[in-house]
């Protein structure tokens, strides 16, 4: 028999617009792995092309969770965060993260920047607190931009090799273990990651799909740790991650109605078989 694989994902459940909770839950539950959830805040829909959202945060509901799953003794075989939604989350989240609850790694998307800008709501007290989260992640997935913004860096939309080396550094001596650097692109027809570990340096280049959808990054974080969970190296999970936004993204396209997500689910099912994921 194969181990369960039970893993908690803390992030905002936006009802509306194919991000956060609304995309993990399916994407993990479609690699096999069983999936908690610690949503830290309500929104009626994400913060990217809309406006006047209905926001609820959750702070102060964590820590009873908490508390009631030490005493149940539960567990979790890693705790993956995305975006959470206020600064004054992250003590709450890293208690949890750092405490008996969970028995392996932290993988943190700090998902809070694209572009070189700050998503809508966020500061620098934000940034501060996701650096601290950050320094405690054995795996971390930021885009350029928030390796920029973590390192207290002026934001460049195409990085030299020696400044993305010393982005990669600068992030390992936060104190994260490895990191997964996406929005790499090398040609204006290229993009790709870079998984580095503070020794070793790995690249995935490929196609570079001129067009922006919200929620593709919680869904390259998704398919990471779904892949990383079951075995896979961070390599192969950061592989895996950008062929299926790619698919996802083409999906899209043809649709121009569809400008807020990207239309994954008919692609998930056979992902999850052709990658092993799935019986
Ligand atoms: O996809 C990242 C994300 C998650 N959750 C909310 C967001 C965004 C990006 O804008 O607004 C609420």
């Amino acid at each position: 028999m194969k181990e369960t694989i039970r893993i908690l994902t803390a992030q905002d459940l936006s009802c509306f617009g194919q991000c956060s909770l609304t995309v993990a839950l399916p994407v993990l539950s479609a690699l096999g792995v069983e999936t908690a959830i610690l949503p830290t805040a309500l929104l009626s829909t994400h913060t990217g092309g809309f406006s006047g959202y209905f926001v609820h945060d959750l702070k102060e509901d964590i820590e009873p969770i908490r508390k009631h799953w030490v005493k149940e003794g539960l567990s979790f075989s890693a705790v993956y965060t995305g975006y959470l939604g206020k600064a004054e989350e992250v003590d709450s989240v890293l208690l949890i993260a750092e405490g008996d609850l969970n028995k392996g790694p932290l993988i943190v998307d700090p998902a809070f920047a694209d572009h070189g800008k700050l998503y809508w709501g966020f500061d620098e007290a934000y940034v501060e607190e996701m650096r601290k989260l950050s320094s405690h992640a054995d795996i971390l997935l930021p885009n350029l931009s928030e390796a920029y913004f973590l390192l207290g860096k002026e934001y460049k939309d195409n990085p030299s090799k020696g400044e993305i080396d010393s982005l990669l550094d600068g992030l390992i001596g936060l104190g994260a273990k490895q990191v997964v650097l996406k929005g790499i692109g090398n040609t204006p027809e290229e993009t790709g990651v870079i998984v580095y570990d503070g020794k070793k340096r790995d690249t995935y280049s490929h196609r570079r799909i001129r067009r922006d959808y919200h929620g593709t990054g919680d869904i390259f974080a998704s398919v990471f740790v779904g892949a990383f969970l079951n075995g896979r190296s961070a390599m192969e999970g950061a592989r895996l991650a950008c062929d299926f936004v790619s698919s996802a993204i083409e999906n899209t396209l043809e649709d121009e109605t569809h400008g807020y997500g990207v239309r994954f689910e008919p692609l998930l099912a056979s992902f999850a078989y052709k990658n092993g994921f799935s019986k």
